[in-house]
């Protein structure tokens, strides 16, 4: 019988607004793997759209974690990295990443810092050099189209973008260290967004595209990068997993505007969760 996975998730705790830990938790659960968590930080909501937030940086409690979690033989089939407080944050997730890998574990680091062409709130480009040396340590990374654009120096672009850009960009990011980029919220043509992925040593460029809906969604990139993460750590393709996650993701999106959910409370996933743990179901046991 399939062996429960585990993977660590190190990102931040925003107590409304549903994005980093408060997605990771129930969609990486819903996938079937085991979900233990290293808080980056606490916020009173995430720092998009919302003002007044409250923010306690949990720089401190990192390495002790990690290494209680060393000493006690703790298992790690993935580790899972996201929002960071501040860049001096990489360099301990840097080390927690030496101290909790095996040769079996798979990291994947989600450089959540910015999007729409700017970063988040408190963040600046020393966040995109905090991620490149981070993403030496990584197997795969999920940048969106800015984050992507940010870490490989090149130019953010509004609207549509050719597939060759988009090659480049990751080229570029691949030279950093991952074996895998999977970027997301690419435009290719007007209302349609999607994923672009390459692995290194191919040439071809994998693409998983859904109708666009307009505005902007906070936290569908958790949504994305927290069912991509857990599929893969179970065992799925990476084709596939894109393809399961992205379904899920779009289907998030579709129920949040369906239902007019205010927008900044994060996605509606816990409508799109009963299909969605069907297909992963009937995905691993047919
Ligand atoms: O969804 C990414 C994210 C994660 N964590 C915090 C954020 C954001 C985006 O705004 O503010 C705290």
């Amino acid at each position: 019988m399939e062996s429960l996975k585990r993977i660590a998730a190190i990102n931040d705790i925003s107590g409304l607004g549903k994005c980093s830990l408060t997605v990771a938790l129930p969609v990486i659960s819903a996938t079937g793997v085991e979900c233990s968590v290293i808080p980056t930080a606490l916020l009173s909501t995430h720092t998009g759209v919302f003002s007044g937030w409250t923010l306690e940086d949990l720089s401190d409690q990192i390495l002790p974690i990690a290494n209680h979690w060393h000493e006690i033989n703790a298992h790690f089939d993935g580790i899972f990295t996201g929002y960071l407080a501040n860049p001096a944050q990489g360099d301990l997730i840097r080390k927690t990443i030496e101290l909790l890998r095996t040769a079996d574990t798979k990291v994947i680091v989600d450089p959540a810092m910015a999007d729409n062409g700017r970063y988040y709130s408190n963040l600046d480009e020393r966040m995109t050099r905090c991620f490149r040396n981070l993403f030496q340590d990584a197997d795969i990374v999920t940048p969106n189209f800015t984050e992507a654009c940010f870490l490989a120096g090149m130019d953010y672009v509004e609207g549509p973008v050719s597939v060759s850009y988009v090659e480049k960009i990751i080229d570029r990011i691949l030279e950093l260290g991952p074996s895998t980029v999977v970027v997301t919220s690419v435009s290719l043509e007007e209302n349609n967004i999607g994923m672009l992925s390459k692995e290194r040593g191919s040439n071809r460029v994998y693409q998983a595209m859904a109708h666009e809906l307009t505005g902007m969604f906070h936290g569908a990139g958790d949504v994305f990068a927290s069912s991509f993460s857990a599929l893969l750590i179970r065992g799925a393709k990476l084709s596939d997993a894109t393809e399961i996650a992205m379904r899920f993701t779009s289907d998030s999106i579709g129920r949040t505007a369906e239902r007019g959910t205010p927008r900044h409370y994060g996605l509606d996933f816990e409508s799109a969760l009963p299909a969605y743990v069907q297909e992963v179901d009937r995905y691993f046991n047919t």
